[in-house]
């Protein structure tokens, strides 16, 4: 049985971390079966993908920690390995990724939902970092990425105190985009995917490798890597299409991914 499931609806696939009895924490198993779907997806037929949760009290409550508990040194560092592998395949997916944050995000939770392009959560959404109360550091990104996402003083804040973070605040401090009640929060992030897979899905992944790539490098590579990518859309159908539909004042054709 797979601990992760996957629906494809029209261009949107939506990704449910299933192991509710554990408020969906991440053992090996969840990660091979979470790899597994995301190596699966093909970009042809979709064009934007939403992870959540099971049930309505977590989307992930961290790393397995009855399988961390005991871990060699090595062992942890191939599990870190593990993860950071699977985060960054999520991260690095051509098509866009929304994070429907359902709960708890807690330690690989919080890393999880960070290495989605997009964070919608919940009402009762509460994130945090607690591994240094753990005495550990966090392991799947987390050092990285909140400090990439919130600023450097807030993440320090929330990885030295492990302190939670609940939705207002986090919607606050620029962690998620936007926070809706629970019964809300799927078809709220199916309209925001809706909205992404309504425009030139070429286009789109372009932004998102000129973002991914450029934050990571200084401005003038930076530019210049939007430059390629702004170059790649012209001469395919949907570009042609778009245009000639705005110069003759009319809406464009559905875009077809050519
Ligand atoms: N791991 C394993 N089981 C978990 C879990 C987790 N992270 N979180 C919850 N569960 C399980 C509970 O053990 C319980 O199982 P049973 O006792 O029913 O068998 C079930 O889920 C329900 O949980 P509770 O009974 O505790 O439910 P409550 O509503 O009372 O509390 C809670 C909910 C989310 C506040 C509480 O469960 C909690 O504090 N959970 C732990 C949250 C946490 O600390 N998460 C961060 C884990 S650390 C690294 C790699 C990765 C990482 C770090 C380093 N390297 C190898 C370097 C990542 C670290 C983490 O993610």
């Amino acid at each position: 049985m797979s601990y992760v499931k996957y629906e494809q609806k029209g261009f949107i696939g939506t990704i449910t971390i299933d192991r509710e009895k554990a408020l969906n924490a991440l053992n090996s198993e969840v990660l091979n079966d979470l790899e597994a779907v995301i190596d699966s997806i093909s970009i042809d037929d979709t064009r934007c993908v939403i992870i959540t949760g099971a049930g309505q009290k977590s989307f992930v409550a961290g790393a397995d920690i009855g399988e961390m508990c005991n871990k060699t040194r090595a062992e942890a560092e191939a599990f870190s390995a593990r993860g950071n592998a699977v985060f960054r395949k999520i991260e690095k997916l051509p098509i866009p990724v929304i994070a429907a944050v359902n709960g708890f995000a807690l330690g690989g939770g919080c890393e999880l939902a960070l290495s989605c392009d997009i964070r919608i959560a919940s009402e009762n959404a509460v994130f945090g970092q607690p591994e240094a109360g753990l005495a550990i550091v966090a392991g799947f990104g987390g050092t990285q990425r909140l400090a990439r996402t919130i600023g450097v003083g807030k993440a320090k804040e929330m990885l030295y105190t492990c302190c939670k973070v609940k939705a207002d605040e986090a919607l606050k401090i620029g962690l998620v985009n936007a926070v809706y009640s629970s019964d809300q929060l799927m078809a709220e992030c199916e309209k925001l995917a809706g909205k992404i897979a309504a425009n030139a899905p070429i286009a789109v992944r372009a932004t998102k490798k000129a973002i991914n790539l450029g934050l990571q490098t200084d401005i003038d590579t930076g530019v210049q890597i939007e430059a390629a990518m702004h170059a790649s859309c012209f001469e395919t159908q949907d570009q042609k299409n778009a245009m000639t539909a705005f110069l003759e004042k009319r809406k464009p054709e559905p875009f077809v991914n050519k």
